[in-house]
C-alpha cells in the first residue's frame, strides 16, 4: 500500500493522512470548491476537486471519487465516518475496481446498517439483549399484545434508524397505536424503510461502547470501552474512556460479548459495539458501527494504540500485531466536541467567520482540528471545529487539564460548545460519575452557563477594583 485516497475532510481527513504519513504512505485529498483552501487539500500529498458544496455533489459521489483513485494509482480508500462510511455499495464497488476499502466487508456493513438484520446475525451468540422482539411489525394488535407481555413503558425503533429517529417511547396501551403509526411515517420518510420493532424501555441508561479490532486471518481484539452517555438529543458532546462505573469483571463481559457481535458478522478493522447499561449494570446490545467513530482517540489514548495504523495494517492483510493479553488501560482520557453552534441558544449551528482561532496544547492536551483562524466555517457539512482531547493519569486530572485547555481555546467570530463543555466538566453529577443519558437534558439550561460567566465577570471585576486600590495607595504614599 504506498498511496491512500481519504474520502473525507476536516479533522478526520487530517487524522487518517497523519498515521499514512508516518507509515510512509502517500496522501491523497479530495475536495468539493468551498474547500479548497481547507487545511485537509494543503496536508495531502496530492488534492483532487470533485465537485460543489453540497456533500451530494462531492464527499458522497462514491464513483466519482473511485475514478479519481484509480487514475492518481491510489492503492486503498480511507471513508472517515459520515459520508461513505457506512456505505454498502460503496465498499464493495471500491474493492470490484480493484482497490482495498480500509474498513468491513459491504457485507458486515449491510447486516449492521439493519438493528434487526443485527440482531438476527448475532442471536446464536448469547449476547444479551434488550427484552423485545426482533423482526418487524405492522400488526397494531399483536403490537399490543407484545407490549403487555414485555410490560411498559416500551419503546418502539426503527430497524434502519440512526440519531433516535423513529424512536417513541410508550406509556400505556392507550397511546401505542398513535405512537407506531408516527414511528412507522417517521422511519419511512426518513430511511425508505419503514420497519419498526418493539423492544422494553430502559428508562435511565448509560451508553456504553466497546471497541474492537479483526484483522482477517480471525483474530479479534477489544480496545475497551468508552463512555458516551453526555449526549444531547442523540449527538454525542463529551465522551470518556474509561468509564467510571465498570468494574474489571463487567468490563471484561462486555468487551467478549463485543468479540462475539464482530465474530457474528464476520467482521474486518475497527468497529463499535454499543451497549446499553442500566442502573443495575446488566448490559444490553443495541447495535455496531461499522467505522472509525468520532471519540477514537479516548481509546488511543488509554491504550496507547494508534488505531488508524491498525485499521490500515489489516487492511493490508496483515495479522494483528497485538493480542488481547497485550492490552492494558493507562489514564483516562475525556473528549470535548467542539461545535460551531451556540450553547446559549438551543444549539443552533453558528457559521460564520473564524477572526480568533487558537488551540491550546501542552500536556495531556491533544486537538484533532480541521480549521483555522481567517477561515469560514461552511454551511455545507457538520459544524464540528474540532474535538479537544485531554488525558490524566486519573480521572480528576484529566477533567482538569480539560477546563484548563477549555480555558486556552480562543475562539472568535462564532460561538462554540466550549462553554458548555466546562459546565459539564464542573458539575457535580459529572465528577462524582453518577449520570446517564439524560444528564444534559436533566442538568443543562442556558442560564447555567450565563450565570458561570456573569459570576466570574463579577469576580474578575471585583479583582480588578481592589488591585486598582492598592495600586493607587501605593502611588498615594510617598505624597
Ligand atoms: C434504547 C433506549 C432505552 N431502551 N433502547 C437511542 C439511539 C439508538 N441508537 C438507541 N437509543 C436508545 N435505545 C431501549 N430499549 C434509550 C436510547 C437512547 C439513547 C441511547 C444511547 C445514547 C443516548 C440515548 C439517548 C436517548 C435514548
Amino acid at each position: 500500500m504506498k498511496k491512500i485516497l481519504v474520502a473525507n475532510r476536516g479533522e478526520i481527513a487530517i487524522r487518517v493522512m497523519t498515521t499514512a504519513k508516518k507509515m510512509g504512505i502517500k496522501t491523497v485529498a479530495v475536495y468539493s470548491t468551498i474547500d479548497r483552501n481547507a487545511p485537509h487539500v494543503r496536508f495531502a500529498d496530492e488534492a483532487v476537486l470533485i465537485g460543489e458544496a453540497p456533500s451530494n455533489q462531492s464527499y458522497l459521489l462514491g464513483s466519482k471519487i473511485i475514478e479519481v483513485a484509480k487514475s492518481l494509482n491510489v492503492d486503498a480508500i480511507h471513508p472517515g465516518y459520515g459520508f461513505l462510511s457506512e456505505n454498502a455499495d460503496f465498499a464493495s464497488a471500491v474493492e470490484q475496481n480493484g482497490l482495498i476499502f480500509i474498513g468491513p466487508k459491504s457485507k458486515a456493513i449491510k447486516v449492521m446498517g439493519s438493528k434487526l438484520a443485527a440482531k438476527d446475525a448475532v442471536k446464536a451468540y448469547n449476547i444479551p439483549m434488550v427484552p423485545g422482539i426482533d423482526e418487524a411489525i405492522t400488526d397494531v394488535n399483536k403490537a399490543k399484545e407484545i407490549a403487555k407481555e414485555i410490560g411498559f413503558p416500551i419503546l418502539i425503533k426503527a430497524s434502519a434508524g440512526g440519531g433516535g429517529k423513529g424512536m417513541r417511547v410508550v406509556e400505556k396501551e392507550g397511546d401505542l397505536e398513535s405512537q407506531m403509526q408516527r414511528a412507522i411515517s417517521e422511519a419511512t420518510s426518513a430511511f425508505g424503510d419503514g420497519s419498526v420493532f418493539i423492544e422494553k424501555y430502559v428508562a435511565s441508561p448509560r451508553h456504553i461502547e466497546i471497541q474492537v479490532m479483526a484483522d482477517s486471518h480471525g483474530n479479534f481484539i477489544h480496545l475497551f470501552e468508552r463512555e458516551c452517555s453526555v449526549q444531547r438529543r442523540h449527538q454525542k458532546v463529551v465522551e470518556e474512556a474509561p468509564s467510571s462505573v465498570l468494574t474489571p469483571e463487567l468490563r471484561e463481559k462486555m468487551g467478549e460479548a463485543a468479540i462475539k457481535v464482530a465474530k457474528a458478522c464476520d467482521y474486518l478493522g475497527a468497529g463499535t459495539v454499543e451497549f446499553l447499561l442500566d442502573e443495575n449494570k446488566n448490559f444490553y446490545f443495541l447495535e455496531m458501527n461499522t467505522r472509525l467513530q468520532v471519540e477514537h482517540p479516548v481509546t488511543e489514548l488509554i491504550s496507547g494504540v494508534d488505531l488508524v495504523a491498525l485499521q490500515i495494517q489489516v487492511a493490508r492483510g496483515e495479522k494483528l500485531p497485538i493480542q488481547q493479553e497485550d492490552l492494558q488501560i493507562n489514564g483516562h482520557a475525556l473528549e470535548l466536541r467542539v461545535y460551531a453552534e451556540d450553547p446559549l441558544n438551543d444549539f443552533l449551528p453558528s457559521v460564520g467567520h473564524l477572526d480568533v482561532y487558537k488551540i491550546p496544547s501542552g500536556k495531556g492536551i491533544r486537538v484533532d482540528n480541521g480549521f483555522e483562524q481567517g477561515m469560514d466555517i461552511p454551511i455545507y457539512y457538520d459544524p464540528m471545529l474540532a474535538k479537544l482531547i485531554t488525558y490524566g493519569k486519573t480521572r480528576e486530572e484529566a477533567i482538569q487539564i480539560m477546563i484548563k485547555a477549555i480555558s486556552e481555546y480562543s475562539v472568535e467570530g462564532v460561538q462554540t460548545t466550549l462553554s458548555f463543555g466546562k459546565f459539564v466538566c464542573e458539575h457535580e453529577a459529572f465528577t462524582s460519575g453518577n449520570f446517564d443519558t439524560h444528564f444534559v437534558k436533566k442538568y443543562y439550561s442556558a442560564e447555567k452557563i450565563e450565570t458561570t460567566t456573569q459570576e466570574e465577570a463579577k469576580i474578575a471585576a471585583l479583582i480588578a477594583l481592589k488591585q486598582y486600590i492598592k495600586d493607587q495607595k501605593i502611588l498615594r504614599l510617598p505624597v
